[in-house]
């Protein structure tokens, strides 16, 4: 029998920080996993290294479900950011060796296509109006179907959703940057914008808003209803999901599609809001909700529910994480959209991934696998640098929600 003969934890900083994990069998078969946890990546980092690594050596690499089972429940403690990013990367690194083994993509070891590609979603944004429309301009002109819409609220100071590079990366200082938010300033704003895009660019392709989780409940319905005429393929993060029970809320006043899960990490964080259906997209990722294994369990519970699947894929989600997040995205059944913001030149020097990008869709790689290769000689090249997200305060001093 094949067992798990090595475990290594990479933390390198190409472009962003990336943790990834790699597996080798005593056949010489090799899985990565992606454990990135943006902000908090040495706790993922050691989580691994200190705590699963000894419990894999030795394992079977082909039980994956019983490897899954034995991490959550072995560890006592449940769910969490740290525990399930550390999960869902020895998961993930064990799918890819199946698929090694098997000699196929492991699409097909999901049941196989569903679709024919992925529709991607990215970032469209400007610090004022017009910037906002040229970008918007730019990802149209690229062949992307969908677009999301973001734009520095005027007076406000704060630049929340704004690129400044060649690709968003909100997570920019070594220690947390502090940003300025007015509540009542995004509300009369945001509407206007989102407007401005339709006016402009028209309906021919699905607009996308984040709110990321800054308005209370009946901001967020009164905001939902606002926006209706602009008809976006959803509104989302409206509120903080601790508390399922304010989609409830929401959805009394609005018919604008609402997306929540780009932090949440267990099926029982988005159970309410699935059966209850309070949400249209579900946007739980590979790296963050327990890996392949998990991430196909909530995405059948919702689609029970008609709940369809739109899963985060910023740039601090590695390409391991984005080429899984593909693989499992053809095959469901209930998919939506994924989001896709790239990644910078560097990161490509560590990571080659065989996904590609074609008419707004992306599609998997047919290698073995996940299809993607780490090189740890050119990781060395960019050492670990801390970086944080920033953090939002209202113009009264107080810590608002990211
Ligand atoms: O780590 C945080 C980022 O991934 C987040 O700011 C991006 O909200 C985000 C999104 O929808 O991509
Ligand atoms: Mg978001």
């Amino acid at each position: 029998m094949s067992t798990i003969e090595r475990a290594e934890v990479f933390v390198a900083s190409p472009g962003r920080t990336f943790v990834t994990l790699r597996i080798t069998t005593s056949d010489g078969v090799t899985g990565l996993g992606d454990a990135t946890l943006n902000g908090r990546e040495l706790a993922v980092a050691s989580y691994l290294q200190d705590h699963l690594v000894p419990l894999l050596i030795g394992k079977d690499p082909a039980r994956i479900e019983d490897m899954w089972q034995y991490l959550y429940k072995g560890a006592y403690w449940r769910r969490g950011p740290v525990t399930m990013t550390a999960i869902s990367a020895v998961d993930t690194a064990l799918w890819d060796i199946k698929g090694k083994v098997a000699g196929l993509p492991v699409y097909q070891l999901l049941g196989g296509r569903s679709r024919d590609g992925v529709m991607v979603y990215s970032h469209a944004s400007g610090t004022d109006v017009p910037s906002l429309l040229d970008d918007v301009q730019r990802y149209l002109d690229l062949g992307y179907k969908a677009v999301r819409a973001q734009a520095a609220v005027p007076d406000v100071g704060g630049t929340y959703g704004v690129r400044k590079g060649t690709v968003y990366e909100p997570a920019a200082s070594t220690l947390p940057d502090e940003q300025p938010w007015d509540t009542e300033a995004y509300l009369r704003f945001a509407p206007t914008y989102l407007d401005a895009v339709r006016e402009r660019f028209g309906f021919g392709f699905h607009l996308l808003h984040d709110v990321h989780h800054r308005l209370t409940p009946i901001e967020a319905a009164r905001f939902g209803k606002r926006v209706e005429d602009a008809q976006l393929f959803w509104m989302e993060d409206p509120t903080p999901a601790e508390n399922q029970e304010a989609f409830r809320l929401i959805r009394q006043h609005t018919t604008t599609p609402l997306a929540v899960g780009e932090v949440l990490t267990s099926i029982w964080d988005v159970q309410h809001l699935i059966t209850e259906q309070l949400i249209d997209y579900v946007r739980t990722t590979v790296v963050h909700a327990g890996g392949i294994t998990h991430l196909r369990r909530i995405f059948d519970l919702a689609a029970l529910y008609q709940v369809r699947t739109g899963s985060h894929g910023a740039t601090d989600l590695s390409p391991v994480s984005l080429a899984a997040a593909v693989h499992v995205d053809i095959t469901v059944p209930n998919f939506g959209i994924q989001e896709y913001m790239g990644h910078v030149d560097e990161t490509g020097e560590v990571f080659r991934s065989g996904v590609t990008f074609a008419d707004g869709m992306l599609h998997p790689s047919e290698e073995p696998g996940l299809g993607v290769e780490y090189d740890e000689k050119a990781a060395e090249r960019f050492p670990y640098e801390p970086r944080y997200l920033p953090v939002a305060r209202r113009l009264d001093g107080s810590v608002h929600d990211w």
